[in-house]
């Protein structure tokens, strides 16, 4: 147990928030700007979430900046200036700092904290919240905020802790920076964190091994430097832009071309996927409606995809090796990169294929496949992160009849349009399984489900009533729906952490909800208006 905390608050308050990302400091404003008494716990020592811990160099969103930033307050739109279209973790954190002291969010969060336990106490209908630094809180709501990518993935290599060199986790990657100058460095891990760290790493090791098992498609982010008068035209269009995004597949504002990729002629289709080329980042994989459920439609945008990626690679082996055989695009998350293919045409960067050698294990020196020795001194783990369920399974979540949240995911996450679940009353789960989660933008996604929240805490009291619970058959109904609009898609192809496949013995469930970020909030929204059709009220 760590020392206590020296914050100290209420040991009694109406709402715990647990982290203190992007959906955990809008929750804390939000509930508070509603007069209820709030206390964030944050494991890090900072604000932020998966952009404080995320610091290897490279990092940088998929999303557009000036989409993923936060709508809910005009002046914190246009007093913003983002430097990039892109921006890179830095800026997103620098932005999220700027957030916690312009709305003076710091005083009710609790760094350092982890929360280990959460207890209903089924008499009084009140959550005991225990945490590592021995601080406990009593709540009538909890708020889960933890995020979807915030528990990292060591994979089990035979002698990695034999490894006498330095290892690091693209996750959690030392703040001071770390020199890599004249280094034998080794990256395993070809997702998008290895993707992003790979060109950047190049420049500074003596020699730089690649170990990828599986290949994965990278976009060009075609990153550029905003202008002030780019900035302008952007805040001048926020209102449209804002709405076009809340009501869009994925919470930006592109639109998909209006007809399917195969109704349309190739010198056209061509020339809508050269837009999305250029546009850059994940959008790629829904220039056309159809793209994620024809087949013959994603084959096109795959068959683009390879002719531009093959073009920029001096090794044809090497390229045989970069484009992947084993799922459609996008079917796992698209990587967006800068220079990333480019990178393997350099003298001091080899690709090892883990497909033909695998890893045997690993000594003090470095990495053995069933091929060869890689003498090293820094090895770089980009192996991603225990998704979607992860960082809510490491806490103890008991509910109604001592349950734990763990035993009733165990077949795969049940909820009841991602945010209640039957036995665990109060307790609501943001931007996780059962809602669009990672296939939409995280910013606005918070959002609204923050929004609804408080809505729904309103909604309580104006009734007198204690509590909201999503009743099982409601929760049954909707894990059917979600399973149903995944089957209906290529998303089941990959081997995705989309589907917990990259972690050994989680159940195979396509987790998002599948159905678009436009649709779902329409559906929540419907929920909220029908009284809460689907959750029990529960009375004093
Ligand atoms: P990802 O996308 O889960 O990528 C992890 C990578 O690590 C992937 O290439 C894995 O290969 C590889 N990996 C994992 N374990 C091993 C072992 N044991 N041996 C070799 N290679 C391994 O994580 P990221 O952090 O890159 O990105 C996660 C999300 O963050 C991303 O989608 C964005 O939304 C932001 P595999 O594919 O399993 O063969």
């Amino acid at each position: 147990m760590k020392p206590s905390s020296p914050a100290q608050g209420p040991a009694e308050v109406d709402v715990v928030v647990v982290g203190a990302g992007i959906a955990g400091l809008y929750a804390l404003h939000k509930f508070r700007s509603r007069g209820l008494t709030v206390r964030v716990l944050e494991a890090g020592d900072g604000v932020g979430g998966v952009w404080y811990w995320n610091r290897y160099p490279g990092a940088r969103c998929d999303v557009e900046s000036v989409d993923y930033s936060y709508s809910f307050d005009e002046a914190l739109q246009q007093e913003w200036d983002w430097s990039e279209k892109y921006a890179a973790q830095p800026e997103i954190l620098a932005y999220l700092e700027h957030v916690a002291d312009r709305f003076d969010l710091r005083r009710d969060i609790e760094f350092g904290t982890r929360v280990t336990d959460v207890v209903l106490d089924e008499q009084t209908l009140r959550w005991q919240v225990d945490t590592d630094t021995g601080r406990a809180l009593t709540a009538r709501f909890v708020v889960l905020a933890t995020g979807p990518l915030s528990n990292a993935n060591t994979p089990a290599i035979e002698g990695l802790d034999t490894f006498a060199g330095r290892v690091l986790h693209t996750s959690h990657w030392p703040h001071d920076g770390v020199d890599l100058t004249g280094e034998r460095v080794g990256v395993i891990g070809t997702g998008s964190s290895g993707i992003q760290a790979i060109p950047c790493l190049a420049e500074q090791a003596q020699r730089l091994h690649v170990f990828q098992r599986t290949a994965n498609y990278s976009v060009p982010a075609g990153n550029t430097l905003l202008t002030e008068q780019d900035r302008r035209a952007q805040k001048a269009d926020y209102a449209r832009r804002r709405q076009l995004s809340m009501a869009s597949g994925g919470g930006s504002p592109h639109q998909a071309h209006p007809e399917p990729a195969l109704a349309v002629s190739e010198q056209e289709r061509r020339a809508a996927y050269e837009k999305r080329w250029a546009l850059g980042g994940v959008l790629f994989s829904k220039t056309f409606p159809d793209q994620l459920t024809d087949p013959a439609a994603n084959d096109t945008a795959r068959l683009f995809w390879e002719e531009k990626v093959r073009a920029v690679i001096d090794d044809p082996r090497v390229a045989d090796l970069l484009v992947p055989g084993d799922h459609p695009i996008g079917t796992k998350r698209i990587c967006t990169d800068t220079n990333y293919y480019q990178t393997y045409n350099r003298d001091n960067v080899e690709l090892v294929d883990l497909k033909t050698t695998p890893i045997a294990r690993i000594d003090a020196e470095g990495v053995h496949t069933t091929a060869a020795h890689y003498p090293i001194d820094t090895l770089v783990l980009a192996t991603g992160f225990d998704a979607m369920t992860g960082s809510v399974a490491r806490m103890n979540i008991v509910g109604r009849d001592s349950r734990t949240l763990n035993e009733a995911w165990h077949e795969g996450p049940k909820t009841y349009l991602g945010l209640g679940m039957t036995g665990f009353p109060n307790l609501f789960n943001l931007t996780g399984p059962g809602s669009p989660s990672v296939l939409a933008n995280m910013v606005l996604h918070s959002e609204l489900h923050v929004d609804w929240v408080a809505e729904a805490i309103g909604f309580l009291e104006t009734r007198a009533a204690v509590a909201l619970e999503a009743r099982a058959d409601a929760v049954a109904a909707w894990v059917d729906e979600c399973a149903a609009r995944a089957a209906g898609t290529l998303m089941t192809q990959a081997n995705s952490w989309y589907l917990g496949a990259n972690i050994a013995g989680r159940p195979r469930v396509f987790m998002p909800f599948v159905g678009g970020f436009g649709v779902y909030g329409q559906i929540i929204a419907e929920v909220a208006a029908a009284q809460y059709k689907g959750f029990d009220v529960i009375e004093a």
